[in-house]
């Protein structure tokens, strides 16, 4: 039987941070599912559809990871596979209050554990949200996204 994980999220787009924890999970376990949220109130920079081409491109290296949109609950996405882990990082004491209630009331409504993998260093004060407004007004985040995201943001931006 495969051991299968799940690594959850909005991904707008994927970053390095991100990616080191599907990387990470990638060894420990036989198929990580990717999930991408899809969010009707939330209009993303990305579509669905462009944040799962660009988590595929970037993660086609490891082999043993399937990127899939899902709208619900995340413990539906995770029985109908028979996936019995979240794996999630932790960038800081901040994150964690709401994760550790998120983990307990997935916990209590089907069994699924949550496992936390601490966020490299370099990356834990990374996130999709603050990468787009840096270079809204011009940063440079090339290195904090893959090259491929990296492209696909600063064409999105320039449309605008
Ligand atoms: N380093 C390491 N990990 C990171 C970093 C970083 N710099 N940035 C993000 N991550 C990891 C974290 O584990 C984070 O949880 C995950 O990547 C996703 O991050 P985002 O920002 O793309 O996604 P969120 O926070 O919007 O995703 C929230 C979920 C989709 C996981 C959550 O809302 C959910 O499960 N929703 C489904 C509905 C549901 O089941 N609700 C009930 C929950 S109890």
């Amino acid at each position: 039987k495969l051991r299968r994980a799940v690594c959850p999220g909005s991904f707008d787009p994927i970053t390095n941070g991100h990616l080191d924890i599907i990387a990470r999970a990638s060894k420990l376990y036989d198929v990580v599912h990717v999930a991408v949220m899809i969010n009707q109130s939330k209009k993303g920079l990305f579509t669905i559809e462009e944040r799962i081409a660009l988590i595929r491109e970037v993660t086609a290296e490891f082999g043993n990871v399937e990127v899939e949109a899902f709208h619900g609950l995340l413990v539906d996405f995770c029985k109908q596979r028979d996936i019995p882990a979240i794996v999630k990082g932790l960038r800081a004491v901040s994150d964690f209050d709401y994760e550790l209630q998120m983990a307990q009331m997935n916990n209590g409504l089907s069994g699924v554990e949550t496992l936390f993998v601490p966020t490299n260093p370099t990356y834990s004060f990374l996130s999709s949200s603050l990468v787009k407004e840096v270079a809204t007004w011009g940063g440079d985040v090339s290195h904090l996204l893959p090259a491929a995201v990296h492209s696909a943001l600063m064409a999105r931006l320039g449309e605008r």
